[in-house]
């Protein structure tokens, strides 16, 4: 799926989806985001299933953008700056390979802009770890059950939401201000 022809889709995973997914639908040139699950090898997984962590998948969201508004490399660069891309198969207190660091690339060209992001930010040396994120094609993209999209308007005071998700979109507003809805 790439889109209409004036839209353009990103797949990304780093970590719990609930956070990418109120993160990237705040910024302007984003249409939708949807969480599902990738990068496994069981067909159509449950997040429970996906969850015990034995089907391979990733928690990832699929964001439908307008390139012209938001480029892929602008989307990268604030999926760089909402989750730790050092920690293999970790993020914070969620560990399991379902919340790895990885990028799900539709076209070569988004390849190429996710190999050369990355090795630009290893020859940055913001991080004294290295960088674990994985570059890889998408293959199916499984959409997540209905009570997991947009979880943070849905559930703001459930606990997670306040601990995890809240003090990233304060991040996010700190950074990207200028690039928000
Ligand atoms: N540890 C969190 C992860 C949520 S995320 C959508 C929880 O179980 O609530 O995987």
């Amino acid at each position: 799926m790439n889109g209409s022809p004036n839209r353009e889709v990103a797949t990304l995973a780093g970590g719990c989806f609930w956070c990418l997914d109120a993160v990237f639908e705040q910024l302007r040139g984003v249409e939708r985001v949807a969480p599902g699950y990738t990068g496994g090898h069981v067909p159509d997984p449950s997040y429970y299933q996906v969850c015990d962590g034995t089907t391979g998948h990733a928690e990832a969201v699929q964001i439908t953008f307008d390139p012209k508004v938001i480029t892929y490399l602008d989307l990268l660069n604030v999926f760089f700056s909402m989750h730790d891309p050092t920690t293999l198969n970790r993020q914070g207190h969620d560990v399991g390979t379902q919340y790895r660091s990885a990028i799900f690339h539709h076209t070569l060209e988004q390849k190429k802009t996710a190999e050369d992001e990355i090795r630009n930010l290893k020859e940055s040396r913001i991080w004294r770890q290295g960088i674990v994120t994985t570059v890889q094609l998408l293959d199916t993209f499984y959409t997540a059950e209905e009570y997991h999209h947009q979880y943070f308007r849905k559930n703001p005071d459930q606990s997670y939401c306040q601990i995890v998700i809240s003090p990233k979109l304060a991040k996010l507003r700190e950074g990207f201000l200028a690039r928000l809805k």
